[in-house]
C-alpha cells in the first residue's frame, strides 16, 4: 500500500487558537514544535539532533511537530521523508494561515504532550539547552525560558545595530506592557517550554513572532525559570526577519495592552 503526502500530514486545526486540556493519562511528556519556513537545509539535522538528545532523557516519550507554512523549498516534504526514521516526528503543512506564533499554537493544538515547547528549526537555538529546560520543569514551574540575558546567555556575532534593535524592542515592551515584560529577562526569546495546564482553554490571539509574550500575558503563569543560552549564527538557510516583524511586534504589544484586564 502506498501513502500520499496528504495521508501522512497531520490535519491543520481551524477556528480559535485555544489549546485543549490534556486528554489522556498516556500522553507524552513533551510536544515540541519546530515552526519552519524555508528550512530545507536544516530540517534533517535538527530532527536528528533533537531525537538523539531527547531519547537520552525521555526515550520516545515526546513528539516533534514540524509546522511548515507551505515553504517554497518544500521543507514539509523533506520532513515527511524523515518519518520512517523518526517515529516521534509529525508534520503539518499550512496553506491557509501564516506566521510564526500561530504556527506554534496550531502545533500545540494537535500536540498531546503534558509540556508544550518551541525551538527554532535553524539550529540557532542550541539543542542541548532543551535538557536544562526540561529538567527545570520537573520542579513544578509553569514556564522555562532559554534566555540570552541571564548568566551563561548571549548572542554570538550580532552587530551593534541588531543588538540595538533587540534591546530597543525590549524597552518598547517595557513601556507598553510593563507588567508582562518585566517578568522575564528575555521576553523576546522564542525557545521555551510551558506547562499545558497553564495555557489550556485560554483563547490566544498573537500577531507576528513573539509567542512567549502572548503566553506570559494570557497564560496562568506563576513560576518562571530562565536558563542562559547563546543564540548561534545561522549556518544554512536565510533569516525571515524583516521590518514587518518589528511592526507586528508593536501591533501585538498594543493589542495585548487593550485586551488585558
Ligand atoms: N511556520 C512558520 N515558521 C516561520 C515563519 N517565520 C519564521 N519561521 C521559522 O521560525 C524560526 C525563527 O525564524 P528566523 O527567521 O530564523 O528568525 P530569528 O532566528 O529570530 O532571526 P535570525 O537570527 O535572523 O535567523 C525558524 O525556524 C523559521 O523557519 C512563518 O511565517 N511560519
Ligand atoms: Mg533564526
Amino acid at each position: 500500500m502506498t501513502f500520499s503526502a496528504a495521508d501522512l500530514l497531520i490535519p491543520v486545526p481551524s477556528g480559535s487558537l485555544t489549546i485543549p486540556h490534556l486528554e489522556s493519562p498516556d500522553s507524552p511528556r513533551l510536544s515540541l514544535i519546530l515552526p519552519t519556513y524555508n528550512e530545507g537545509e536544516n530540517i534533517q539535522k535538527i530532527i536528528m539532533v533533537l531525537c538523539q538528545l531527547l531519547d537520552t532523557v525521555i526515550y520516545q516519550d515526546y513528539e516533534l511537530i514540524v509546522v511548515d507554512d507551505d515553504s517554497p523549498d518544500y521543507t514539509w516534504k523533506l520532513a515527511l521523508e524523515l518519518l520512517p526514521d523518526y517515529p516521534q516526528l509529525r508534520v503539518m503543512r499550512r496553506t491557509q494561515e501564516k506566521g510564526l506564533s500561530t504556527a506554534v499554537l496550531r502545533g500545540w493544538q494537535v500536540g498531546t504532550g503534558e509540556l508544550l515547547g518551541v525551538i527554532d528549526a535553524d539550529l540557532q537555538h542550541p539543542p542541548d539547552v532543551l535538557l536544562k529546560l526540561l529538567e527545570s520543569m520537573n520542579s513544578g514551574i509553569d514556564l522555562a525560558v532559554a534566555s540570552r540575558h541571564v548568566e551563561g546567555g548571549g548572542v554570538s556575532e550580532w552587530n551593534l545595530w541588531r543588538r540595538f534593535l533587540s534591546r530597543g524592542a525590549q524597552m518598547l515592551g517595557l513601556l507598553i506592557l510593563p507588567e508582562v515584560i518585566t517578568r522575564l529577562d528575555d521576553p523576546l526569546s522564542g525557545y521555551f517550554i510551558v506547562r499545558r495546564s497553564a495555557i489550556a482553554e485560554i483563547a490566544m490571539s498573537p500577531i507576528g513572532y513573539k509567542i512567549l509574550i502572548e503566553v506570559t500575558a494570557r497564560g496562568r503563569i506563576e513560576q518562571i525559570a530562565e536558563l542562559g543560552y547563546v543564540f548561534e549564527e545561522r549556518q544554512a538557510g536565510a533569516s525571515k526577519v524583516t521590518w514587518k516583524q518589528y511592526l507586528e511586534y508593536l501591533q501585538h504589544l498594543f493589542k495585548l495592552r487593550f485586551s488585558l484586564p
